[in-house]
């Protein structure tokens, strides 16, 4: 996944345009999600980058989530890369790392038209060639992690928009049974895994939904072990689809769990205030869908941080599109999935002063910064915003404030005349710094 913790410096210095984070000014030590999933009877994930497990991204994906997904670690491309030679490090580290945390693994996926090696997407293959290919797939990784994993995504996005199967190399080289062929191989080589089905665009009652629909009911009718379907949820800002409870409902009647497997909402960037609160109240209203039917049993999102999120890559202008901002922050959609499953939160969208923390220029040696802090539903009447250097930065000269730098720790109090901050207004200092290496945006610390 690609990195905007280390992409958004670069694109600041390149562009000269203001790198803008917000970290709220406080926020309690909230009941874990993972707790009050379970107070519901719901598991709570996050897909993840194995060699991000450490640090606070580690810390946050181990305390607030009760499943991980390999985002690409499980993909065969990854664990294939060249034909009989296989690579499970990314993915044996994921599924450690869940263990040691108590956490399930969903395993994803074994069956895609994407990321494959190129040795399989190259090759010339007879049908039989195909299935045989297919069987030992799914045999070896399914059996490499026999027991191990909670559920798999065994076949995933099989459909077209319009509800017709997708012309992939499966699906033109071994006909739609390879979909049954698959859950039949994956369950014979762990018959404890939960299988399922796996598509976007699937949320709502439309074309795609019901094909996908009509396909779970004739597997069952027809014995194949299909245990789930996973609705991904790459959703856009302020479309959560009204029919999703209904959707979620009908696959429940056919006996068939329900999981939300890649839940992310982007918004055009820049984010503000506004975007933030509708993202929170659409991420607030997938999580209660979920929680209003028993057999929707997982609710994943696909990335939890803005640092680690496909969307910026694959939809230039848009992004924050998780849980959490780039500095591991919670953001308003955090609350928004907390308080679906029963939370109460002590950190308003409202009522509360924040401090937003911008590069504003830099060349190669230094740059100017600021910082502006700003009160919704509450005011102050003196402040103070502290922060600590990552990379060895250091305060040349400030204004508008008087800051000291002790070691790697800022403090910037108000000066004299700009102490108050009112209800719905904003106050902002600048200053100077030197840099080498890397300049990595601190999280302020209002208080
Ligand atoms: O998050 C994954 C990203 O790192 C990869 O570059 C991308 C390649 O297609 O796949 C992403 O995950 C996808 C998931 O496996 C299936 N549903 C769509 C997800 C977003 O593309």
């Amino acid at each position: 996944m690609r990195s905007l913790r280390t992409g958004l410096p670069l694109a600041a210095l390149v562009t000269g345009a203001a790198l803008l984070l917000s970290a709220p000014a406080a926020h309690a030590a909230d009941t874990p999600l993972r707790d009050l999933a379970a107070a519901k009877g719901k598991v709570v994930g996050t897909a993840v980058t194995g060699s991000e497990l450490t640090g606070g991204y580690g810390d946050i994906a181990g305390a607030q989530f009760s499943s991980l997904t390999p985002g690409n670690a499980m993909k065969w491309g990854t664990v294939e890369p060249t034909q009989g030679s296989f690579d499970w490090t990314e993915a044996d580290q994921i599924v450690a790392f869940a263990q040691a945390h108590n956490q399930q693994v969903r395993g994803h996926t074994l069956v895609w038209h994407s990321q494959n090696p190129s040795w399989l997407t190259n090759g010339t293959w007879t049908s039989a060639q195909l299935g045989s290919l297919l069987q030992n797939h799914i045999s070896t990784e399914v059996g490499r992690y026999k027991g191990e994993i909670a559920a798999w995504d065994v076949v995933n996005e099989p459909f077209n928009e319009d509800g017709t199967y997708r012309s992939t190399l499966w699906y033109t080289g071994l006909g739609a049974n390879y979909i049954a062929q698959a859950l039949t191989w994956a369950h014979a080589a762990d018959p404890a895994a939960k299988l399922y089905i796996n598509d976007y665009n699937v949320e709502g009652v439309n074309a795609k939904s019901t094909a996908l629909y009509n396909l779970v009911k004739s597997l069952r009718a027809a014995g194949v072990p299909i245990d789930g379907v996973g609705l991904q949820a790459h959703l856009i800002l302020g479309q959560v689809p009204a029919t999703l409870q209904q959707n979620i409902q009908r696959f429940a009647d056919l006996g068939v769990d329900v999981a939300i497997t890649e839940l992310d909402v982007r918004m055009a960037l820049p984010a503000d205030a506004t975007k933030l609160a509708q993202q929170k109240a659409d991420f607030k209203s997938v999580v209660a869908a979920c929680v209003a039917v028993t057999r929707c049993v997982n609710v994943t999102v696909w990335g939890f941080t803005d640092a680690d999120s496909w969307v910026p890559g694959t939809f230039p202008g848009y992004g924050a599109a998780t849980p959490y901002d780039e500095n591991y922050a919670p953001k308003p959609a955090y609350y928004g999935v907390a308080e679906a499953l029963g939370g109460t939160t002590t950190t308003p969208p409202t009522g509360a002063c924040s401090a937003t923390y911008g590069v504003t220029s830099q060349w190669n040696t230094g740059f100017t910064g600021q910082v502006t802090i700003a009160c919704t539903g509450t005011a102050l009447s003196s402040w103070r915003a502290s922060w600590t250097y990552g990379a060895g930065q250091q305060l040349t000269q400030a204004w508008n404030a008087t800051c000291t730098q002790s070691g790697a720790a800022v403090t910037c109090t108000n000066a004299s005349y700009n102490g108050t901050v009112p209800d719905g207004g904003s106050v902002t200092f600048g200053f100077n710094a030197s840099w080498s290496g890397s300049n990595p945006v601190p999280v302020v610390t209002l208080g």
